[in-house]
C-alpha cells in the first residue's frame, strides 16, 4: 500500500476548536492570563478518554475558553493547516462554533478573520482551497441560533455554509427550520450532524425539514432501510470520522465501524478526522486507520478520497483540479 497520507484529499468534516493540542492550550492560556483546570499538559493528556459524545463536549468547550484573539484563532488555523497540508489534505471545509466564543464576550467578526487570516496564507503557501462553515450549538435555544446567523448576514459571502453540531439527543434538528430557511436566504450551504449519537429519527428531519445537502456522521442510518435508500438515491454525502466514533465509544473497535456497509449500500461516504486532537489522528491517520481495519485495496482508498472531492462545495473548476 502506497503512503496514503501522500494521496491528495479533501477534509468535509473537522471543527477547527477541535484541533487545539494541548501544548497550545497551555501556551494561550498563559498567553491570555487564563487559568485552567488542569494543571499540566500531561494532565491534559490523562483526560483525552471519553465514554460518549457529551464527556468529550464538556472537555472540547473547557479547553476552547483560551482562544479570545484573533491572532489564537489564526494560529489555531495555522497549526491544523500545516498538519493537513502535511497529510495530504489540499481542500477543507471547516466546522467553527462562534456561539463557544460569542457567549464569552469574544466578537464573531474576531473569530472569523482569524480563521480566514490562516486559510488565506495556506492558500498562497500551498495551494489549499476551501472555507468556513459555521455550526449552531443545537443544545442553546433557537432564538440564540437566529441571533448568531444574523450577526454575521453581513458577511456571509465570507462563509461557505452552516451546520448544526453539539449534544444532539433531545435536541432534534427540525428546532431549526427557521435558522436554516433564513440561511438558505442568505446563499449558503446546508449541513448538520445527525444520526452520530441520535437514531435514524434525527436524521429525517435534518434531510426533509432542514434540506441538507450532506449529513455528518449519519452513521445510525444504517438502522432504517428506507432511510438509507433515501440517502443512497440522492446520493447525500456523509460525512464519516472513523477515529472519532471509535474514541466516543459509537462501536468497541475499528473494525467493527459500519463503513464496509456503508459502501455496500451504495452511499456517498467520506473520511474526515472531527476533532483530531481529541481523537488520536488527523485525516489522513483516519485513511490508515480503516484501510488497516478492513483491508482496503489502494483503488478503495482512491476512491473514499474522489468522493471528498465530489461531496466538497468546491467549483465544478477547482474539482476538476482536485481530481
Ligand atoms: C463534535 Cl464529534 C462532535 N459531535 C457533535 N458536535 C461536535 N462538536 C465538536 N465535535
Ligand atoms: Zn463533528
Amino acid at each position: 500500500m502506497p503512503d496514503l497520507l501522500a494521496l491528495p484529499k479533501t477534509e468535509l468534516h473537522l471543527h477547527i476548536e477541535g484541533t487545539l493540542e494541548p501544548e497550545m492550550v497551555f501556551a494561550l492560556a498563559e498567553r491570555n492570563g487564563i487559568s485552567l483546570p488542569f494543571d499540566s499538559v500531561d494532565e491534559l493528556r490523562e483526560r483525552l478518554e471519553f465514554t460518549d459524545l457529551q464527556s468529550f463536549l464538556d472537555l472540547y468547550f473547557a479547553c476552547s475558553i483560551v482562544l479570545r484573539t484573533r491572532a489564537d484563532f489564526a494560529d489555531l488555523a495555522r497549526a491544523y493547516l500545516a498538519r493537513a497540508h502535511a497529510q495530504g489534505v489540499r481542500h477543507v471545509e471547516m466546522f467553527f462554533d462562534p456561539q463557544a466564543h460569542t457567549s464569552r464576550g469574544v466578537a464573531v467578526d474576531t473569530v472569523i478573520d482569524g480563521l480566514r487570516d490562516a486559510l488565506a496564507e495556506a492558500n498562497l503557501e500551498w495551494g489549499i482551497t476551501g472555507g468556513l462553515i459555521l455550526c449552531f450549538l443545537r443544545d442553546l435555544p433557537v432564538e440564540k441560533a437566529l441571533e448568531t446567523l444574523e450577526s454575521v448576514a453581513h458577511r456571509a459571502g465570507d462563509l461557505v455554509g452552516v451546520g448544526l453540531d453539539s449534544t444532539e439527543v433531545g435536541y432534534p434538528p427540525e428546532l431549526f427550520e427557521r435558522v436554516y430557511r433564513r440561511a438558505r436566504e442568505l446563499g449558503l450551504h446546508a449541513v448538520a450532524h445527525a444520526g452520530e449519537e441520535g437514531g435514524p429519527e434525527y436524521v429525517w428531519p435534518a434531510l426533509e425539514v432542514l434540506g441538507i445537502e450532506r449529513l455528518d456522521h449519519g452513521i445510525r442510518s444504517l438502522e432504517d432501510p428506507a432511510l438509507v435508500e433515501a440517502l443512497r438515491e440522492r446520493q447525500i454525502p456523509l460525512t464519516v470520522c472513523p477515529l472519532s466514533t471509535v474514541r466516543l465509544r459509537g462501536v468497541d473497535t475499528m473494525v467493527e465501524h459500519p463503513l464496509p456497509r456503508m459502501l455496500d449500500a451504495g452511499l456517498l461516504v467520506t473520511v474526515n478526522s472531527d476533532d483530531p486532537s481529541y481523537f488520536g489522528g488527523y485525516i489522513g491517520d483516519n485513511y490508515v486507520a480503516v484501510q488497516q481495519a478492513f483491508d482496503f485495496d489502494l483503488s478503495t482508498m482512491v476512491m473514499l478520497a474522489g468522493n471528498s472531492v465530489t461531496a466538497s462545495f468546491a467549483s465544478d473548476e477547482r474539482k476538476a483540479e482536485l481530481r
